[in-house]
């Protein structure tokens, strides 16, 4: 019997996961991208109905990730129409050999092309795979909206940005104890901003750009969602906080230590090392 691509595992994941991050305010417009790698046992009960007729270049050549399957967002698609037209708003792709181009092996069934961020998103996985032995698979990019807010008013240093979300809620030292890279705001859908999220990538697992939005990655789509739902929370905490007039009160740099050894996480030293986080100009 065959089985239909659109029933499969990781299209109703990729259509869970856009939907929530539409349904969070996320979102907006086309705002916001989402790729999964496939291993060989996910695709390979597909692989005899796709037919690689048409590629996509990658601007800046991936060698390193020759032959792994992808499914990647569309550029231009809206997060809220997923769930309406997954084939259309989503494309199952294949790096080629050489790296420099993805063969679509699925979707993109409107005559689409896979996310405007692909660089970011490739070079991240690239990075991530070795950081984590292979285990990270997903990498999702959003305009989640206290964290974006948040950017106008934090010192962007990474190690100050990291403490004032720990503080800000008693499980982000346990959900991102590796913390938040930051960058300078940078054009969007370059290979320039796709290498500084990679090389952020290498040391957190969550990556801030300003006024923009935060990337994060994970080992699944529920992981990554979770990581980022973390952090957005805790960043509408602080700014709750900040317009209560700031916190009064807050936790220690001791409570911190105390978590890190309950759970067993070995948190970022910078950040751990700073007393008083600050705004910008502080
Ligand atoms: O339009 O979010 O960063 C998609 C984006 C670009
Ligand atoms: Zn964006």
């Amino acid at each position: 019997m065959t089985q239909h691509t659109a029933n499969s595992w990781f299209v109703t994941a990729m259509v869970k996961a856009t939907s929530d991050m539409w349904l969070k305010g996320w979102d907006e417009r086309n705002g916001g991208n989402l790729s999964l790698r496939l291993l060989p046992e996910d695709v390979a009960p597909y692989l005899a109905q796709w037919s690689a007729n048409r590629t996509a270049p990658i601007s800046d050549p991936v060698p390193e990730l020759a032959g792994q399957y992808y499914i990647v967002t569309g550029t231009g698609k809206y997060f809220r129409n997923v769930q309406l037209d997954p084939a259309s708003n989503l494309g199952i792709v294949q790096v080629a050999a050489d790296g420099a181009s993805v063969k679509v092996l699925w979707g993109y069934a409107d005559g689409g092309a896979p996310t405007s961020e692909l660089a970011s998103h490739l070079k991240s996985h690239a990075v991530r795979q070795t950081v984590s032995n292979g285990a990270d698979r997903v990498i999702m990019h959003c305009h989640a909206t206290n964290l974006l807010a948040l950017t106008y008013v934090l010192d962007l240093d990474p190690a100050n940005v990291t403490r004032a979300l720990w503080e800000s809620s008693t499980e982000c030292l346990v959900v991102f104890p590796k913390g938040v890279g930051t960058m300078n705001w940078l054009v969007p859908g370059t290979d320039t901003i796709g290498d500084a999220t990679a090389r952020e990538m290498a040391r957190h697992t969550l990556v801030m750009w300003p006024f923009h939005g935060i990337f994060g990655c994970g080992e699944t789509l529920d992981e990554a969602f979770g990581l980022i739902d973390t952090a957005e929370k805790a960043s509408e905490v602080l700014v709750k906080v900040l317009s209560m007039g700031g916190a009064r009160q807050t936790m220690t740099t001791q409570n911190l230590i105390d978590l890190a050894a309950r759970f067993g996480v070995d948190p970022l030293p910078e950040a751990m090392a700073i007393e008083h986080w600050r705004l910008a100009g502080e």
